[in-house]
């Protein structure tokens, strides 16, 4: 008898990936953010070889995924054009496509989508949710896996009023509209996962009563749940810790979601990931 916890294998590409059974371990995607930073002086070759340094150390620390992300959807954050996007992610992207590890790419453009897809990027995480008809088109001529997340209104915007009468129910349907508008134009089941989208025009408590009914969401919809809780403000306001003080809570909201059934983290701290999952894991075991 298969268990109603049972959520078939994830197709990414290249990759296949296992999302339940004996030997299942969470999957940790880890955050390759290609956005110039502080450190570097604004020129291309500086903020690759930091990606390239960054990728290294998470594949050495145990990471099965890497999202690359050009564009910040961090609230308040300026948008980017396709041609700067492009110019981030690329290189990267040509870089560690044979790291062994699937790449993700995080991007809301079908543009973008269609030039990473070409370079063999094995999975696509978009946090529109592929809304726009074109991503959807594009992506279904591949093999590539699609992330489907929910986010309520837009990233510039999306923190200042965030209201649900039912906030379970409201994101659980929007998943599902857009898994069935994917599968309406090709795209099989196995190559999805969805995403509450932890933090995408959600209140403290939204996003608490998301975490907590992680299961109820993966088991209407039949598909693996990827959940990014990762120094998220959700951590700050629990903790009162500013973002670089938040490995602690993260590590904590990350077992949380795994007890609520979560089969792939979205994580900044791969390595203490890892750990905390080996010993979540060897206890579970017993
Ligand atoms: C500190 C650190 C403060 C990180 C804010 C943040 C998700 C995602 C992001 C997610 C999926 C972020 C691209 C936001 N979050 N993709 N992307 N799920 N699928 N903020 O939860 O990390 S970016």
């Amino acid at each position: 008898m298969e268990s109603k916890n049972t959520i078939g294998d994830l197709i990414c590409g290249r990759y296949r990936l296992k999302m339940s059974g004996e030997d299942f371990r969470p999957v940790v995607m880890g955050v390759l953010n290609v956005t110039p930073d502080s450190f570097s002086d604004g020129g291309l070759h500086v903020s690759l070889d930091l990606a390239i340094t960054h990728a290294e150390n998470m594949i050495a620390e145990g990471v099965d995924i890497i999202d690359i992300g050009g564009e910040s959807t961090r609230p308040g954050a300026p948008p980017l054009s396709v041609e700067e996007e492009l110019s981030r992610v690329m290189p990267v992207i040509y870089a560690l496509r044979d790291c062994g590890k699937p790449l993700s790419l995080d991007t809301r453009r079908a543009a973008v989508m269609r030039e990473a897809i070409a370079a063999g990027i094995d999975m696509i995480n978009d946090v529109e949710g592929f809304r726009d008809e074109k991503s959807l088109r594009v992506v279904s001529e591949s093999d590539c896996g699609l992330c489907i997340m929910h986010m309520q209104g837009e990233p510039q915007t999306m923190q200042q009023h965030p209201h649900y009468v039912d906030v379970m129910t409201e994101v659980s349907t929007f998943l599902a509209k857009r898994v069935a508008a994917a599968e309406s134009v090709g795209i099989a089941r196995n190559r999805i996962c969805v995403d509450p989208g932890f933090g995408f025009g959600k209140t403290l408590q939204h996003n608490l009563d998301l975490l907590a009914n992680i299961e109820q969401i993966q088991s209407a919809l039949r598909l693996p749940v990827l959940a990014g809780l990762s120094r998220k403000s959700m951590i700050g306001q629990l903790t009162g810790k500013p973002v670089e003080q938040r490995l602690a809570g993260s590590l904590a909201a990350a077992l949380a979601a795994v007890k609520h059934g979560a089969r792939i983290l979205r994580v900044h701290d791969v390595g203490a990931t890892v750990d905390a999952l080996k010993v979540w894991q060897a206890v579970e075991a017993v």
